[in-house]
């Protein structure tokens, strides 16, 4: 019985240096800041709302991949393995797999700390024979777990990165990543991973998916500045900003900015940045894949045998990539 999980916290802030990073995106001639930046726990609880509304389909049809095809997957999978859920956010993905993958162990990493621990606490009560960590980490620009965790090198390693974030990375960083991910699943057990990918499709659709009616996907952009404000004391006001999110189709790419809606200058402490109307801060890319492309990418990062799951439409896939 683990009546509370293990929790391993390295991203509490180190605040002065995200201060910086965050600053120097700003200062940049064209502003740019990192989607990692869109989940403080408000932040995490629209994406959340996101995940609801009608025109965002990828987490739906994940879900009803998982739902049809989970049970083929399980059979490519090791039994008694460790699960490490990659932004694991509110670990519901993970959990609904729980009963099919039967892991030994579940270990969930996210950058948003504190939602994660509120997360975790209340599936542990649910699963409390499954053994649990929490890590408060960010993964984005180096996947490095921490010793503390102590992983069995004989337990077979089920890296799990489902909803399509890997599209925040360009195709070169994501190639890097999966290096990394292919590295710590690469033991003589087995392991693999199991990894959702959004498809190329109409311009139509994935606009729509990133521009909703009900304005929750501008929310959840807009909310950055927010989140801005409080990591470095800038004093950004969201009646300033609009949200753009559109498809760029010569990268492959939703790009998500926020677009000043007259001229703005932003302070904070030690210095300022100037916007002229209709001068924009890129706040998020998301790549879209296609089936060969995304599979050509898990051969050069390392991986072998790679199976892919889709809904009928081919709206989405999970790829199960054998370490
Ligand atoms: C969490 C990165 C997968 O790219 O679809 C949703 C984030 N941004 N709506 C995505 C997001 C705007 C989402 N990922």
């Amino acid at each position: 019985m683990n009546p509370t999980p293990q929790f391993i916290q390295i991203y509490q802030g180190q605040a002065e240096h995200i201060r910086e990073e965050l600053l120097s995106g700003l200062r940049a001639s064209k502003a740019h800041t990192s989607p990692k930046y869109l989940y403080d726990e408000l932040g995490s609880k629209l994406f959340e709302a996101i995940t609801c509304i009608p025109e965002y389909y990828p987490t739906r049809t994940e879900a009803l991949i998982f739902a049809s095809h989970g049970h083929d997957m399980a059979r490519q999978v090791p039994k008694g393995s460790v699960f490490i859920d990659l932004g694991a956010g509110n670990c519901e993905k993970a959990a609904r797999l729980f009963n099919v993958f039967h892991p030994a162990r579940y270990v969930a990493v996210d950058i948003s700390v504190d939602f994660l621990k509120g997360s975790l606490e209340c599936l542990q009560r649910q699963f409390p024979e499954l053994e649990m960590a929490g890590v408060g980490l960010d993964f984005s620009s180096e996947l490095n777990l921490p010793a503390g965790l102590a992983l069995n090198p004989s337990q077979p390693r089920i890296m799990f990165y489902p909803g399509s974030s890997i599209g925040n990375f360009t195709p070169e960083e994501a190639l890097l990543f999966l290096k990394q991910v292919h590295a710590v699943c690469a033991t003589a057990t087995g392991g693999g991973l199991l990894i959702g990918v959004d498809l190329v499709k109409s311009k139509s659709v994935l606009e729509a998916a990133y521009d909703d009616a009900l304005g929750v996907t501008a929310a959840f952009n807009r909310n950055m500045l927010l989140h801005f404000n409080t990591l470095a004391g800038t004093n950004f006001q969201l009646e300033d900003w609009k949200h753009i999110g559109l498809y760029n189709t010569e990268l492959n790419r939703i790009e998500m900015h926020l677009e000043a809606l007259r001229d703005v200058v932003v302070t904070w402490e030690g210095g300022e940045r100037q916007f002229v109307e209709g001068e924009r801060i890129h706040t998020e890319n998301s790549y879209k894949w296609t089936l060969t492309g995304f599979e050509d990418l898990l051969k050069r990062a390392g991986f072998g045998a790679c199976k892919a799951y889709t809904d009928p439409e081919q709206k989405f896939a999970v790829f199960w990539a054998q370490a």
